[in-house]
Order: structure tokens, then C-alpha cells, then sequence
């Protein structure tokens, strides 16, 4: 069974709930990397269907990360994926729910573990070429996955716990940007206003969000800022992760958050790129267009993918190469968009 097209999302909703109802043990997973959307969304919807009744853990590909700790209320509520007890809660689960991800290539190490489980998919990405079957609740009008989660939780009648509350609100929080990017939509500032009436409260999250960096972050945004690339004919920027300052400080994936966002700060700018070298013949690429541009497509010319906003992809080759292919590509979809004229 799988989600009709174009059916509107109160009945993928009633569908999904369902399909949710009267289970014993779920297991929670997400893209790799969680971010706050990814993280919040399994925080809220776990709390929700431990009110239910039923025993939730997350299982995520990588671990889940430091700064979203906080929405937790137990960390007993999380399996890594390569411990004993990932295996046999994934072995024992009546229903796996993918969130914040539609295809198997995302979830990495946790696919295997959930091959034969029936799944649910909440997300709001594009579909992709290889998307995961089964039961879904996909829409990418949603600013967010936690949007999807509101909606499920609201059309269930509750209850609502003080980890559901946080747990949306940071999804929803992460992923508009703080409200200000273009898929802030009255139905998620609602969301929000409803969140806060209820005492969430918006200046401490966003305080435990992006006002407590760790200096290596900045100390590391310090050196990359050094390699900040320019196309303004093509209304293009970039920034290389300095990789020696990453080794020599010790730095984490974490700590590159929102990295890619400071090429596209420049006015007059409508694609950033942010190139890291991951190994030594792969580089991790993040792309974002102010809107203007479909920077999805470039993601998935390099085998990756995203929103039209917001995509990225793992390419093998030099840190030089690779730069220059994409920048090529992302040249090519300026074009193509017709801004240039
Ligand atoms: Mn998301």
C-alpha cells in the first residue's frame, strides 16, 4: 500500500495513523547526519506513541547528535546502530518509520537492519529515483518533517508531552531557518505560535541552537572563510572546509552546520557551495539557491539529492576536480533558470 497521488495530506495523516496504531515496538530512524528536523521529528513522534502505548527506540546510521540531546528525555530511548541492541529492537519491531528521508541510500547501515519490517515514510523531500516502499506520508509543500508530525499528532486528538512540543518546534525551527527562508508558510508559523501558547519558548531554544557554537566552530570558519570562491557573473559562491584546520582542532560534522549558508550571504549571490574533503578521493558537496535556481538537479547529476533549495551529494575524486565539475553544472542550471537574461 502505498500513498495515492495527490491525496491531500489529512488522509495520508488518518492513513499513517492507522498503520501506527496498536503496535508493540517501533523503531525511529533518519537520514544520516541527523539534523533538527530529522532529530525533532523522532523525538515528538516517539514521546507521542510512547503516550500510545508502545515501545519506540531510535536507530539512526550515525550517531545521534550531541546538540539535540537536550530534546531527550531519557538517552535510554536511542540504540546505536552497531550495538547488539539496535539489531534485536530492529529483529522485534512490528513497524519501522523512516523520517525526514524517502530513499534507502540515505539511511545507510540501518536499511539492512530494517529489510522486511514493514515501513512508514514520513518526509518532505522530493521523491526520489529510488524511493522506499511501503506506506508514506510525503509532501513537500512541508516546511519541515515535524510539520508532517504536527499534523499526525494534532489528527490523532494528542496527547501532547512537553518532548512532542520541543521536539516539533525545533524540527520546524532547523529547517524554515528561524522563519526566514522561503518555505516559511503561515501553517508553520501556526505551528509555532501554537508551541509557544503551550510554553515552549523560543529565545532559549534558539540560544541552545545557534548561540552556544563551540569555538572550534568558529576557529574553523575562521581558516574556510580564507578559501571563499566568487562567479558573480553567474551569481555564484563557494567555500572550501579548510581541511587542516578540521584535523588540527578536532572538529565534527556538527561543527559545519550551517557553513554552507555564508557564500550565499553575499548580495547578489543565488548559489552557494560548500566542498569538504571526506576522504582521500571523495568530497562532500552542500548546495543552496536562494530560490531562484534548482540546485536538486545538480545534487542528482553527482548521484545525490535534496530539496530544489537545499541538496548535496558524496562525489568521488580530487577536492580540485570536483570543484570544478560542480561549479561547471551549477553554472549550467544558472543558466538554465533564465536569470542570467
Ligand atoms: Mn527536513
Amino acid at each position: 500500500m502505498t500513498t495515492k497521488k495527490n491525496e491531500p495530506r489529512s488522509e495520508s495523516v488518518k492513513r499513517v495513523l492507522n498503520e501506527l496504531s496498536g503496535k508493540d515496538l517501533v523503531v525511529l530512524t533518519t537520514h544520516k547526519n541527523a539534523d533538527g528536523d530529522g532529530c525533532g521529528s523522532q523525538v515528538a513522534l516517539a514521546s507521542w506513541l510512547r503516550s500510545q502505548g508502545t515501545e519506540t527506540f531510535i536507530v539512526n546510521p550515525t550517531p545521534f547528535p550531541q546538540n539535540f540531546k537536550f530534546l531527550l528525555p531519557d538517552e535510554s530511548w536511542i540504540a546505536e546502530a552497531d550495538s547488539p541492541s539496535a539489531r534485536q529492537l530492529c529483529d522485534g519491531a512490528d513497524l519501522a518509520v523512516v523520517l525526514d528521508a524517502g530513499e534507502n541510500s540515505r539511511i545507510g547501515k540501518i536499511e539492512p537492519l530494517i529489510r522486511g519490517v514493514p515501513t512508514v515514510v514520513i518526509d518532505h523531500h522530493p521523491m526520489g529515483e529510488n524511493p522506499i516502499k511501503g506506506l508514506s506520508l510525503r509532501d513537500t509543500t512541508a516546511s519541515s518533517t515535524g510539520e508532517l508530525i504536527y499534523d499526525l499528532i494534532e489528527g490523532a486528538g494528542g496527547p501532547w508531552s512537553k518532548n512532542s512540543d520541543l521536539g516539533v518546534y525545533v524540527a520546524v525551527v532547523s529547517d524554515t531557518g528561524s522563519f526566514r527562508f522561503g518555505n516559511t508558510t503561515p501553517h508553520s508559523l501556526r505551528i509555532a505560535a501554537e508551541l509557544v501558547q503551550r510554553g515552549v519558548n523560543p529565545g532559549r531554544i534558539y540560544r541552545r541552537l545557534f548561540g552556544s557554537y563551540h569555538k572550534t566552530r568558529l576557529q574553523l570558519l575562521q581558516s574556510s572563510l580564507t578559501t571563499l570562491g566568487l562567479d558573480e557573473a553567474h551569481k555564484i559562491a563557494w567555500m572550501v572546509v579548510a581541511e587542516r584546520s578540521y584535523e588540527a582542532l578536532g572538529a565534527t560534522p556538527e561543527d559545519l552546520e550551517g557553513f554552507v549558508d555564508y557564500p550565499r550571504f553575499i548580495a547578489g549571490i543565488e548559489v552557494g557551495i560548500l566542498f569538504r574533503k571526506v576522504s582521500r578521493n571523495s568530497v562532500k558537496v552542500s548546495l543552496r539557491s536562494n530560490g531562484l535556481v534548482n540546485v536538486n538537479t545538480v545534487a542528482r547529476k553527482f548521484g545525490g539529492g535534496g530539496h530544489n533549495q537545499a541538496s548535496g551529494a558524496l562525489i568521488k575524486g580530487s577536492i580540485e576536480r570536483v570543484q570544478q565539475s560542480v561549479i561547471e553544472a551549477v553554472r549550467e542550471a544558472v543558466e538554465f533558470s533564465g536569470i542570467l537574461k
